[in-house]
């Protein structure tokens, strides 16, 4: 296909949408404002040693006391949408209902009517891993607790905000709150485990959690609301090492079904994958453990669980090369999958070791969901690339990244099929990016953090991005004059 070669002029369909994101714990500050509630990120900052240079956010991007500005910063780049979360303990101190935080409800109504009024549509992610610390108490993601908290607190979002809300994400990125929050412990709230079993106890949670959430929606709101519901899963494309070895072949499709499998599988298909639950009960019984180290869902969890999603929200950042490795009988998630990853070194790198820009592999990422999933609406709800170092407002990088990025999921759209309704740039702004703190940056805005104001300053890409918003892709400057030309 020509259009695997170099850019592929197209247009997305008319009403795409356009959107960048944002997280509550991540920009807005104010952590202890107007009767706010701890979360376990809180906590974590505050404890010394868990984030690079003791950075916390206590003070963030101080959102919370600059929402004119940001609205600003959002009309500037014209998208159609935002993308924000809820912090869950501003609106809900101790995390139940019992205790309602008016003054955090009325800020994101602050928020939300601000955005309307701007003719920019919020998308909300009801968790994005800023718990109350009151449920981490109880055992947080480990403790089936969190499920019924959970549903009550979406019950609550919906019957506040639901009327202007029509977008809604239950919760962001399952797979890092699971294996770097309860099993590699580099998140909050920082548990790790031996054997590693924990990691899949809090996927369960999250999942059954997401279920309900979707369930709530469904019965009691939908007919009267109209808006959309789904989850945000994040996943990596991986190619095998060499893909002329069968072992890397097979490596490769390990990876996915133990990354984005371990949870699009229950989801869109009904239970973990056959791989996940055959590899990780072998293994916990050759170790001798009684039973499988992965939960089992019961037939009638299951039947709940499939089928609760509207779309399928995708996270998509890079791509690895993978390849087979016995890691013996250890216990913990990198050798039950049994899969380690190298970079190709023509991949440039960016501000984040885990990051390098491999803009084919969106593509392909794309296409494997059509095909796995039942060719669902995809909405690309993060997308990004970041720097650290000395402040370079003429981040080429990042242009370089959303144009051949994006380019590349107009491919996977009018070549493949994939059917993407909506882009989601990673991030608005500069904001502390969670264990490594202010020093990675993925903003299309600068924050200066050694500012009390905190100023936004806009780098390169934010005219760049925001052609590309304007002009809903890339017209073919061979159709006639237009003002669509984005140069590098
Ligand atoms: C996502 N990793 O997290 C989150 O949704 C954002 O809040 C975050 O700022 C963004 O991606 C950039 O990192 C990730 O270590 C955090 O592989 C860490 C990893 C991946 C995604």
């Amino acid at each position: 296909e020509t259009a695997e070669f170099g850019k592929l002029w197209g247009r997305f369909a008319e009403g795409f949408m356009w959107s960048t994101a944002t997280a509550s714990y991540q920009i807005e500050g104010a952590w202890r404002a107007d009767g706010k509630g701890i979360s376990i990120w809180d906590k974590f900052t505050h404890t010394p040693g868990k984030v690079l240079n003791n950075d916390n956010g206590d003070i963030a991007c101080d959102s919370y006391n600059k929402l004119e500005v940001d609205i600003g910063l959002l009309k500037q780049l014209k998208v159609t949408h935002y993308r924000m979360s809820i912090s869950w303990p501003r609106v809900l101190p101790d995390g139940t209902i019992n205790n309602i935080n008016e003054a955090g409800v009325d800020y994101y109504h602050r928020v939300i009517d601000a955005l309307l009024a701007a003719n920019i549509q919020p998308q909300v992610t009801l968790y994005h891993w800023d718990l109350p610390q009151a449920i981490e108490d109880q055992g947080g993601w480990l403790s089936d607790i969190v499920v019924d908290r959970f549903r009550d607190y979406a019950d609550f979002l919906f019957s506040r905000f639901g009327q202007k809300v029509k977008f809604w994400i239950t919760i962001n990125e399952p797979y890092i709150i699971a294996l770097l929050g309860y099993g590699y412990g580099s998140f909050a709230p920082g548990i790790s485990h031996d054997p590693g079993s924990l990691h899949y106890v809090a996927g369960h949670n999250v999942i059954k959690a997401h279920a309900e959430a979707w369930h709530v929606y469904n019965d009691k709101y939908r007919a009267e609301q109209k808006g959309r519901i789904s989850i945000t899963l994040n996943s990596d494309w991986a190619e095998p090492r060499n893909p002329y070895k069968q072992e890397d072949i097979d490596a490769a499709k390990r990876y996915m079904d133990f990354f984005l499998g371990w949870f699009a599988n229950p989801i869109f298909k009904g239970d973990y994958n056959e791989p996940m639950k055959r590899i990780i009960r072998e293994r916990s019984l050759a170790a001798g453990l009684e039973k499988s180290r992965l939960p089992e869902f019961t037939p009638a969890e299951i039947e709940r669980i499939k089928g609760t999603h509207d779309f399928f929200g995708l996270n998509h950042y890079t791509s690895v090369l993978a390849f087979s490795v016995d890691f013996g009988d250890t216990q913990n998630y990198d050798a039950d999958r049994g899969v380690a990853v190298i970079s190709d070194r023509t991949w440039l790198e960016s501000g984040s070791n885990w990051l390098r820009i491999a803009p084919l592999g969106f593509r392909k990422l794309l296409k494997y969901i059509k095909e796995e999933y039942g060719d669902p609406p995809i909405l690309v709800t993060e997308n990004g690339v970041s720097e650290n170092g000395p402040v370079d407002l003429n981040d080429e990088h990042r242009s370089f990244f959303y144009e051949n990025y994006i380019n590349e999921a107009l491919k996977a759209n009018m070549t493949d099929g994939a059917n993407v309704i909506g882009y989601t740039a990673w991030s608005l702004m500069d904001n502390l990016e969670w264990a490594s703190g202010y020093g990675e940056r993925f903003g299309l805005f600068y924050v200066n953090h050694t500012n009390a104001d905190r100023p936004r300053t806009p780098k390169a890409s934010v005219p760049f991005y925001t052609t590309i918003v304007r002009c809903n892709g890339f017209p073919d400057p061979a159709d006639g004059p237009h003002d669509c030309t984005n140069s590098l």
